[in-house]
């Protein structure tokens, strides 16, 4: 996919979050506080929820890539404003803020309604692991540096932050960076599946683009049914997933307007023209 044109940008409103949106359907979420590597404020997480919520809503809008400006992807919780400064506010305001970090960190990111891909540019520490996690798929820059700095300055990953880690990485690994606070790169991160791949970072946005390419050309009901089955099945043992999944799927078969389903098994079945193991089925220009 060669690389759109940007026919839009939106800055919101405590202008710590900014949009790009490409004519090919990405919009690129940049995490805007580059001087304070873009540390998660609670403006900056106030802003995310309003972007996340004004997304879901934007057609212009196939997929989400979550970035970061400049040299880092988040340092993490803003250590000032989040940590130093909620110690002085009421119960009530803490309950506020702490509220708005996990709205889009997780509750919201987790089952997105459209595709989300974290393209981690830089820095990756503590709190970030948190969005990370939750957005759907994830590469990184090979140079990336990431970190659960927590036992180095006294607190423990909290958030969620110890769950994410428990998602993305195996038990000894998990163990190994929350207890020793060691930093990883990109290329490690991707080696441990804590992102799907790595790339140099002259090549970053090209791959991630490449990425889009793929995820634009599903069915959009089809993507969401995958993507939220698998985050549930996640918890269930055998007979209630088996259960559940077909409810879904039975759910999916209703919201495919397209019928994507139908129109491949004629494809493949009836005329032979598409092999569904070989590739996505065309769905022709709606
Ligand atoms: N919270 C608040 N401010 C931060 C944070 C943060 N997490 N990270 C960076 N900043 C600020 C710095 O205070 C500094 O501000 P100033 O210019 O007003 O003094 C500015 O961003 C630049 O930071 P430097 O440390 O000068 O940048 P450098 O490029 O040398 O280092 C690095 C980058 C390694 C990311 C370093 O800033 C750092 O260690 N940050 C903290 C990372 C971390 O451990 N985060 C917390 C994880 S735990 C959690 O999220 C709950
Ligand atoms: C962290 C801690 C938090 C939080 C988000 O350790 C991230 C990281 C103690 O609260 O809300």
């Amino acid at each position: 996919m060669p690389e759109g044109k940007i026919i839009a940008t939106h800055e919101a409103k405590r202008k710590t979050v900014k949009i790009e949106f490409e004519d090919n359907g990405i919009a690129w979420v940049f995490l805007n506080r580059p001087e304070k590597r873009n540390a998660m404020s609670p403006a900056l997480n106030d802003d995310m929820v309003e972007v996340l919520e004004m997304l879901e809503n934007d057609d212009r809008a196939k997929v989400l890539v979550l970035t970061g400006a400049g040299e880092a992807w988040t340092a993490g919780m803003d250590l000032r404003e989040f940590f130093r400064a909620l110690d002085k506010e009421t119960p009530a305001e803490q309950a506020r803020q702490r509220r708005s970090s996990e709205v889009w960190q997780f509750r919201m990111l987790r089952n997105y309604a459209k595709p989300t891909i974290a393209m981690v540019n830089g820095w990756c520490f503590g709190g970030a692991f948190t969005p990370l996690a939750c957005c759907d798929l994830a590469v990184a820059a090979d140079e990336a540096v990431f970190g659960v700095s927590e036992i180095n300055w006294g607190i423990l990953p909290g958030g969620v932050v110890t769950k994410a880690l428990q998602v993305l990485m195996t038990n000894r690994d998990a163990r190994w960076y929350i207890l020793t606070g060691e930093t990883f790169t990109g290329k490690e991160a991707a080696r441990m599946g804590v992102v799907n791949r790595s790339y140099p970072k002259a090549t970053l946005k090209e791959e991630t683009r490449k990425l889009c390419e793929i995820i634009l050309k599903k069915g959009p009901a089809t993507y969401f049914h995958c993507k939220v089955a698998f985050n549930y099945v996640d918890g269930m043992d055998w007979d209630l997933a088996n259960e559940w999944l077909r409810g879904r799927s039975m759910a999916l078969r209703m919201m495919d307007k397209e019928n994507i389903r139908d129109r491949a098994l004629t494809s493949f079945l009836d005329k032979k023209e598409y092999r569904p193991g070989l590739g996505m089925f065309d769905r022709g220009s709606k």
